[in-house]
Order: structure tokens, then sequence, then C-alpha cells
């Protein structure tokens, strides 16, 4: 998508601290960080949100997210983690290239909203 900054993180485009990379997915250290490890998980595929997310990218997103699970210690979040995808106004998402928070490395609070 042409002018998506997370397509153009994904191209390489625009430059970011990638922790992690395969064919469907990139994993980058999240230029705001609202934790210890911020980390967001970009599918590759350009899809706004969950709302126009095929049940095929759906199937890949859960692939993207089990293989997270495998790969908690060297990411740092052993101990733990929380995932976030925003999505909408209420949401407050901001940029429409679905990707989903990945929040760790310290205590998090029990607030979520
Ligand atoms: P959301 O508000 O849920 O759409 O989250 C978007 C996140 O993307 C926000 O936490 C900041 C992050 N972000 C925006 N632009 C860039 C960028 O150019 N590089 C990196 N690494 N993160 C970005």
């Amino acid at each position: 998508m042409e002018n998506c900054i997370f397509c153009k993180i994904i191209n390489g485009d625009i430059p970011s601290e990638r922790v992690y990379e395969d064919e469907n997915m990139v994993i980058i250290k999240d230029v705001n960080p609202q934790a210890a490890i911020h980390l967001l998980l970009l599918p590759k595929e350009h899809y706004a949100d969950i709302e126009e997310m095929t049940y095929a990218q759906a199937h890949t997103l859960a692939e993207c997210v089990k293989k997270l699970s495998e790969m908690t210690k060297q990411l740092g979040l052993e101990n733990g983690f929380r995932l976030v995808s925003n999505k909408g106004k209420h949401g407050c998402q901001s940029v429409g290239h679905l990707h989903i928070h990945i929040l760790g490395g310290e205590q998090l609070g029990d607030r979520m909203g």
C-alpha cells in the first residue's frame, strides 16, 4: 500500500529497529514505547484492521501469534506480556495497517481501558 507507514517499514523504505522477520511478519520496536519492552507485530500483507482482514489473513495472523509465543525468551518476555490491537477511533488506532502491540519486560498495570 503506497502511503502506509508500516508497509514502508516492512519494505525497508523507512528504518526501524527490527527484532524478528519471517515470510509472514515483521516485529519491530515501537518508536514511542509504553512499557519496558514495546514491540509491534506487523503482518506483511496490508489490511487496515480485523474488520478488513480475511479468514485466510486471520489464519496467518494466528500462526504469527503462535510463533511469538515460542520466542518469548529471545524477546525478553518470558515472564509474560500483553497483546493489544487498537481498532478505529474509539480504539485509538493511528496507523491503518493492522498491528499488534506486544507489551512487557516489567509488571504491567491491571487496567486496560
Ligand atoms: P496505534 O495507535 O495502535 O495505531 O499504534 C501505532 C503505533 O505505531 C504507535 O505506538 C507508534 C508506532 N509508530 C508509528 N510510527 C512509527 C514508526 O515510524 N516507527 C515505529 N517503530 N513505530 C511507529
